[in-house]
């Protein structure tokens, strides 16, 4: 389909929802527009500017674009950006010591002509710098996730404002292949599958100055077939647009492109050219014999920009919405293949989960008085043991009161024979001191009498 039957099939697609929303039978008119021919007008009506209409209402509204670099750390994906954007973003040299891929995303208002283009580029900070690369892919693919997630859920909005939305979603990553002439590395086939239902991959060759011309060829082909036998899906310049499709078939055929990046100018003849130089030569950027950075260029922004931009809603975020809504337990069709309207499923959904809810209720309430019961079996338990502690403690108490008892009484006893005792001890004390006392008195009394 040529983009301008597309922009009027757009259009008319429109018209149908807008006819859908004023109670019309869109099913029953569609159908019959289908059976009638067009009818030619005798005059100008003036619906042929409907594609204008569109243009104009789209360069308003501003465009925008978001692209994913791939690539190890230094590899060239600043330097390539502001080479294909001709400007300087800022950028900051990452470090090799990352301990995890760090994605930072920033956004640049640009405009070309009347056209302005909201450019958000993604870097992968610290990729491929890990030990253990095994999650170096993970990072990436959460963060494509929370994009598509983030559209989502303004989808799903009562209250939706998509045409102010800044849409977030990667329309196309650039995966950075080093210059190495062997053969992809294996975080790059994994990284690679990984993504490619998610995000449009255009796999290029970083830094190709830095291989020859034969070998470049022989990578490319090595690259291409790797990529085939690991059942990798890179993006392919789409051929179905007859204004587009020979160019578009032609670069599809000499993919991953080789691509030179430079910001610094040479002059060449009497002009003034971005290009490297070296002590053997200069290499130039934007000459295509040199590398494929003008085929990049073409394909990425010239023609194929907003086809990126429609294969990510159309395929890979239809993709992640219809399993984000089927993990959600929403499905266009019963087991019967036949027709579910989104409010049965809702309904359905809503008795299952009332349903899930009482059983799970019922499952606690339950739970809760088995609880109770085995509480006061154990609680009785207790009451049991304490009783009989309390009587073995009582028998132990009277024991010991009977024998403090008998000790007492014995004490008792013995304190009364002592007392006896003593009495008797006193007295007899008390006898022999008056008898002795009598004794001393005759003595004296005696004594007196012989003196006298
Ligand atoms: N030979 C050659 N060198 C390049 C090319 N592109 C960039 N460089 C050089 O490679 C170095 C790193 O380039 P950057 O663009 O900063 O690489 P990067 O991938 O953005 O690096 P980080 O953001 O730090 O990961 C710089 O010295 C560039 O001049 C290229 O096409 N060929
Ligand atoms: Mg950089």
């Amino acid at each position: 389909m040529c983009r301008h039957s597309l922009l009027v099939s757009t259009v008319f697609d429109l018209a149908l929802v807008t006819r859908a929303r004023a109670g019309v039978d869109v099913q029953r008119h569609a159908t019959q527009e289908k059976s009638v021919r067009p009818l030619s007008l005798s005059g100008h009506v003036g619906f042929d500017g409907l594609p204008h209409q569109l243009v104009n209402k789209s360069t308003c509204q501003g465009f925008c674009f978001n692209i994913l670099c791939i690539g190890e750390t230094g590899i060239g994906k600043s330097t390539l950006m502001n080479t294909l954007f001709n400007t300087n973003f800022e950028s900051c040299e990452s470090s090799h010591f990352e301990p995890k891929v760090k994605l930072s995303a920033k956004t640049y208002d640009l405009q070309e002509g009347n056209v302005r283009l909201k450019l958000t580029i993604v870097n992968t900070v610290g990729f491929g710098d890990q030990m253990n690369k095994q999650q170096s892919y993970q990072h990436i693919v959460d963060y494509i996730d929370t994009q598509f997630e983030s559209y989502l859920q303004e989808e799903l909005k009562i209250k939706r404002s998509l045409h102010n939305y800044h849409d977030s979603r990667i329309h196309a990553c650039l995966y950075f292949i080093a210059p190495s002439g062997h053969s992809l590395k294996s975080l790059d086939l994994v990284t690679m599958k990984k993504l490619d239902s998610k995000v449009n991959i255009i796999p290029v060759i970083a830094k190709a100055d830095t291989i020859s011309k034969s070998e470049l060829q022989k990578f490319k082909l090595k690259i291409m077939s790797e990529l085939v036998s690991n059942g990798v899906q890179i993006y392919q310049f789409p051929t179905d647009d007859e204004t587009v499709s020979s160019i578009n078939s032609a670069m599809n055929g000499i993919l991953p492109f080789a691509v030179v990046g430079s910001t610094e100018e040479v002059k060449i003849g009497n002009k003034m050219v971005k290009a490297r130089q070296y002590p053997w030569g200069v290499v130039q950027v934007e000459n295509e014999s040199h590398c494929d950075f003008v085929k990049l260029r073409e394909m990425l922004i010239g023609v194929n920009m907003e086809d990126l931009r429609e294969q990510t809603h159309t395929q890979h975020y239809e993709l992640y919405r219809r399993c984000k809504l089927e993990e959600m337990g929403f499905k266009d069709t019963d087991p019967e293949s036949k027709p579910v309207s989104l409010q049965e499923t809702y309904e359905f959904k809503r008795q299952e989960f009332q349903g899930e809810l009482q059983r799970r209720e019922e499952e606690m309430r339950q739970s809760f008085v088995q609880r109770v019961k085995e509480k006061e079996m154990e609680l009785k338990e207790k009451e049991r043991e304490l009783q009989s502690r309390f009587e073995q403690l009582k028998r132990l108490h009277q024991e010991e009161k009977g024998k403090l008892e008998e000790k007492r009484q014995s004490l008792e006893d013995e304190v009364n024979v002592f007392s006896n005792k003593k009495a008797a001890a006193e007295l007899l004390q008390g006898q022999t001191f008056n008898s002795s006392n009598s004794n001393l008195k005759k003595d004296k009394d005696r004594k007196n009498s012989g003196f006298m």
